[in-house]
């Protein structure tokens, strides 16, 4: 009797509920947001106002209007999140998603994050929808360019040596559009794969949130793990409440033994 079960047991339970429909799968999709790499020290995108962040709305620092209104603040914020991104280390969550990849034939793995903390951790499919921190170009033409020491502790953003204009981080800001190549292989794997998984994310961001839309669509399960409730988990086959640096592993190991003794049935 479920009701019966201690917390631990109900989550064992679950956790096997989800590794066999994974360990079914052929075609894994899996949507990442900024949870996945709290447990590596990186603040989430909601939370990653502590300090003296604390007071700025991130969605209007992320954002043309908020470049033009303080270009120096916004490029001080970016320096400040990528000091923490570069300080930051992969956690067994990362892991844990890098070690399903390996042995899954398809897998896609889809990320609003703008760490490399998925690539560190060895994970080789990796479609950034939302760009790189860790990437700059100019915010006038376009130029690419590399950041230098003096760069991070500067007051204001660095200037386009082509067009005079601001250089920028390589990410997406609200109100950009999402690099098309990324998010026309993500809807493909939206709408092919068997099973999405939906990690560390609070589905509020579009069009990212839509991709589980999708593939709930077309009655692809949908599996979450967060320790909060997010916008998708009433979609959510399955909602493993819990932080994903514990419970990834553990799920992924679940479904290893599984496909172990697919290959050599007893
Ligand atoms: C666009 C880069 C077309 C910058 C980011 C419908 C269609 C199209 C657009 C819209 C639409 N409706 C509204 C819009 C506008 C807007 C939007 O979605 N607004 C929302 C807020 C309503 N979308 C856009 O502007 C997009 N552009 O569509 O262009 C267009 C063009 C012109 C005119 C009109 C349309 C661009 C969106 C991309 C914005 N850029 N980031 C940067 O990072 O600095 S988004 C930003 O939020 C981050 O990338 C972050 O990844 C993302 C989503 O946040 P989450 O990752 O979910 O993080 P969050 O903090 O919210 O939640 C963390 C979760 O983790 C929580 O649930 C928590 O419980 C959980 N957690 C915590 N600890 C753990 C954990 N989980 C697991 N383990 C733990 N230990
Ligand atoms: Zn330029």
């Amino acid at each position: 009797m479920f009701a019966r079960l201690n917390m631990n047991e109900k989550m064992e339970r679950l956790i096997e509920s989800a590794a066999e429909i994974i360990a079914a799968a052929r075609r894994i999709a899996v949507l990442t947001g900024a949870g996945v790499s709290a447990e590596s020290g990186v603040g989430t995108f909601r939370d990653a106002q502590t300090g003296l962040w604390s007071r700025f709305d991130p969605q209007q620092l992320a954002s043309q209007e908020g470049f033009a209104a303080d270009p120096g603040r916004v490029w001080r914020w970016y320096m400040h999140r990528l000091e923490m991104v570069e300080r930051a280390r992969p956690n067994p969550g990362h892991a844990a998603l890098a070690a399903l990849e390996a042995m899954t034939p398809t897998f896609t793995l889809i990320t609003q994050n703008v760490d490399d903390l998925h690539e560190r951790a060895g994970s080789r499919n990796v479609l950034h929808l939302h760009g790189r921190i860790e990437r700059f170009h100019c915010n006038g033409c376009g130029l690419p360019y590399t950041l230098r020491m003096e760069d991070r502790d500067a007051p204001m953003p660095p200037t386009c040596t082509f067009c005079t204009d601001y250089i920028r981080p390589s990410v997406v800001w609200f109100g950009e559009l999402l690099p098309a190549q990324e998010l026309a292989e993500a809807q493909r794997a939206a709408e092919t794969c068997d099973v999405f998984l939906v990690i560390g994310t609070s589905g509020v961001v579009y069009p990212a949130a839509h991709l589980p839309v999708m593939a709930k669509r077309r009655a692809a399960p949908i599996i979450e793990v967060n320790p909060e409730e997010s916008a998708l988990s009433e979609m959510a086959e399955i909602w493993l409440s819990g932080p994903s640096g514990a419970l990834l592993p553990r799920l992924v190991e679940a479904v290893r033994l599984r496909r172990a003794g697919q290959e050599n049935p007893r």
